[in-house]
């Protein structure tokens, strides 16, 4: 008999991102039933079946369901959405506004009357797009609708700070707000190394070499995999934020959040520090700004402003 909490997470999109989700929501015992559902017939249910094969191993307890039927996706209580297509190298995030916006639009009306209750964490591309779209589709209260990016941004600039310093990754803390995009801020005055500061330990052209690879994270592993984009480390960026809000951990991770006069926007969602917990997004944290990530902000507002016209120009919002 399972000892885990009866609890249903969704992830929609059986791909690589989708897929490695479900395998770590599973190790993590995150909910006892988690339902791997894709559009292409018998996919989900043999990744569902592999994983399945991997419990006696790996001693989970938490079932996969894999399936193409929404309504085996009804009544969860967390939705990580990974549905679309991925970036292939040329490609900006920008360029797959209209096809995933159409999908997004789809896997939202399933959502919106399946799942009324649900936490909704978004993590297809253009993210700060999708998950506008996403809000407008379902209508939730804002909290429950959640971008995934700054959360996967800040552990690449960690995994940069750890190798430039020669520390342990896990003695590192970095943050980064706005866009998933080429605008995103990485914020160096908030990276430390076990309280030390990281101006400290580098120069600051160090600094700003590591924050440029850390803007173009995404695209460097991109050219290097030749067809598709990253997936590890985004799927455990999303199960984090699942884990978050499946525990009421109140985990204080960087997520794309409505703004509601925060940092100057309202309207607006953008990568921003937020407390997750039962229910979502339970409060956005501001942080004092020097005057360049002030000005940074305001340009990756104005870059996310730019593409959700896009969105309503395409007749999408
Ligand atoms: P991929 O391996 O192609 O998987 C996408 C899956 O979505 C495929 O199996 C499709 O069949 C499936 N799909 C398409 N339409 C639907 C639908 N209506 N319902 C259910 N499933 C559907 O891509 P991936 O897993 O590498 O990436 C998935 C998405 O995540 C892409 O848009 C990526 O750009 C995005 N992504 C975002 C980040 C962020 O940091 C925000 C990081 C990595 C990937």
């Amino acid at each position: 008999m399972s000892n885990i909490p009866q609890r249903k997470l969704t992830v929609v999109g059986g791909g690589y991102v989708g897929s490695t989700c479900a395998h770590l929501a599973a190790l993590k015992d995150l909910a006892r039933e988690i339902v791997l559902i894709d559009v292409v017939e018998d996919r989900p249910q043999g990744i569902a079946l592999d994983l399945n094969q991997s419990a006696a191993v790996e001693g989970f307890q938490s079932e996969i369901i894999g399936t193409n039927d929404p309504e085996d996706t009804y009544d969860s209580d967390v939705v990580i959405v990974t549905a679309g297509l991925p970036r292939k190298p040329g490609m900006s995030r920008s360029d797959l506004l209209e096809v995933n916006g159409g999908i997004v639009t789809e896997v939202a009306a399933t959502i919106r009357r399946g799942s009324p209750d649900a936490v909704v964490i978004v993590v297809t591309n253009p993210l700060d797009s999708m998950v506008t779209l996403m809000r407008a589709q379902l209508g939730f209260p804002a909290q429950r609708v959640i971008g995934m990016a700054g959360v996967l941004d800040s552990a690449r600039f960690c995994w940069f700070i750890a190798k430039a310093t020669g520390c342990s990754v896990q003695d590192v803390d970095a943050m980064v707000l706005g866009a998933h995009g080429d605008s995103m801020v990485p914020m160096p005055t908030y990276c430390t190394v076990n309280g030390v500061h990281l101006l400290d330990l580098v120069s600051s052209d160090e600094v700003h070499a590591m924050a440029d690879r850390t803007r173009n994270g995404g695209a460097e592993i991109v050219s290097l995999l030749k067809t598709g984009s990253a997936w590890y480390a985004p799927a455990s960026a999303a199960v984090a934020m699942a884990e978050s809000v499946l525990n009421d951990a109140d985990r204080l991770l960087p997520c794309a959040c409505l703004l509601n006069g925060e940092y100057g926007h309202e309207g607006l969602y953008m990568g921003v520090p937020a407390i997750l917990g039962a229910g979502g997004v339970k409060k956005i944290i501001e942080v004092p700004l020097s005057n360049e990530s002030r000005a940074a902000l305001h340009r990756t507002a104005d870059s996310i402003a730019t593409d959700v016209q896009a969105m309503r120009d395409l007749g999408l919002l």
